[in-house]
């Protein structure tokens, strides 16, 4: 039950914007690497956690998106009488790596995002223990759910029913996430200044909208009318790129800048 990608033929463009959209998102994280390690120094030992937690993610990130990028190179090949790219004997492409990658990732960047609103003890563990089950839950589901991408597109023989069950209860457990995590933010924010507030405000929001991506990206395969086309594979793949992009560098900045912000107005304060 390979993923669904296996069963097109690419034109040469559809190929070649997937692979340098593997190789931008592992350049990405390689470099922001460079950037969390460096300006960690800027924030108080108290919040210097979130960038040692990007630290973790961008290398995990960098490693996952590398190994999509020789897997998708090697899992298919010019084929000159079809003027294509088609599926290389023996080879097969797997989306499940990244689930993989999700599963480190997830339970990372909200434990980063506790940190930084400022949860601690006791209340910090009970968040955060709802918050990394329900998390890798959503994502195991997702995983099984995914297996069975062929048989819901119309690739192979077999019910598709599976990828909409396990996708769905996914569903619910990521409503129930983001239910958890809202009333973190709408608590954790009070403790923090206006002005780490405000980019707190804005990082909630990137991750509510990069996380709904990553839900409907995995629709794709079950949409009739789309399911078929090579093109959308290359949207699926943009979708998956643009939100791991957001959703573990640009939010892992924001929530430097939160922990940057208040730092200093804790600083204040105190003298
Ligand atoms: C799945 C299955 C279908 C339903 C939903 C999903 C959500 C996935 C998410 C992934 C987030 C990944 C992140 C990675 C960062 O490194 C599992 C695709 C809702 C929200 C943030």
């Amino acid at each position: 039950m390979p993923n669904y990608e296996n069963f097109f033929a690419f034109e040469y463009w559809q190929y070649e914007v997937i692979r340098h959209a593997f190789s931008f998102t592992a350049a990405v994280f390689a470099a922001a690497l460079l950037y969390f390690t460096v300006t960690a120094a800027e924030a108080t030992q108290k919040y210097r956690r979130t960038f040692y937690i990007s630290g973790v993610v961008m290398v995990s990130a960098t490693i996952e998106l590398g190994l999509l990028y020789f897997m998708w190179n090697s899992s298919f090949v010019w084929d000159e009488a079809e003027s294509a790219f088609v599926r290389a004997e023996g080879q097969i492409f797997a989306n499940g790596y990244r689930y993989a990658n999700w599963l480190i990732d997830v339970p990372m960047l909200l434990t980063q995002f506790l940190v930084v609103l400022q949860f601690a003890g006791g209340e910090f563990m009970r968040r955060w223990a709802k918050l990394t089950v329900a998390g890798a839950a959503m994502i195991i589901l997702g995983y099984i759910g995914q297996y069975y991408e062929p048989q819901v597109a119309g690739f192979e023989e077999g019910n598709g029913a599976p990828f909409w069950i396990w996708g769905g209860l996914s569903w619910l457990v990521f409503f129930y996430l983001l239910y958890v995590a809202n009333d973190s933010v709408k608590t954790g924010r009070a403790s923090l200044s206006q002005e780490a507030g405000l980019w707190m405000n804005r990082a909630w929001t990137l991750l509510v909208v990069t996380w709904f991506i990553y839900g409907f990206v995995y629709l794709v395969p079950g949409i009739p009318g789309i399911n078929q086309s090579a093109d959308w594979v290359v949207v699926r793949q943009l979708g998956y790129t643009f939100s791991d992009v957001v959703s573990k560098a640009v939010f892992g900045l924001m929530l430097a800048q939160v922990a940057i912000l208040q730092s200093r107005s804790e600083a204040a304060q105190r003298s």
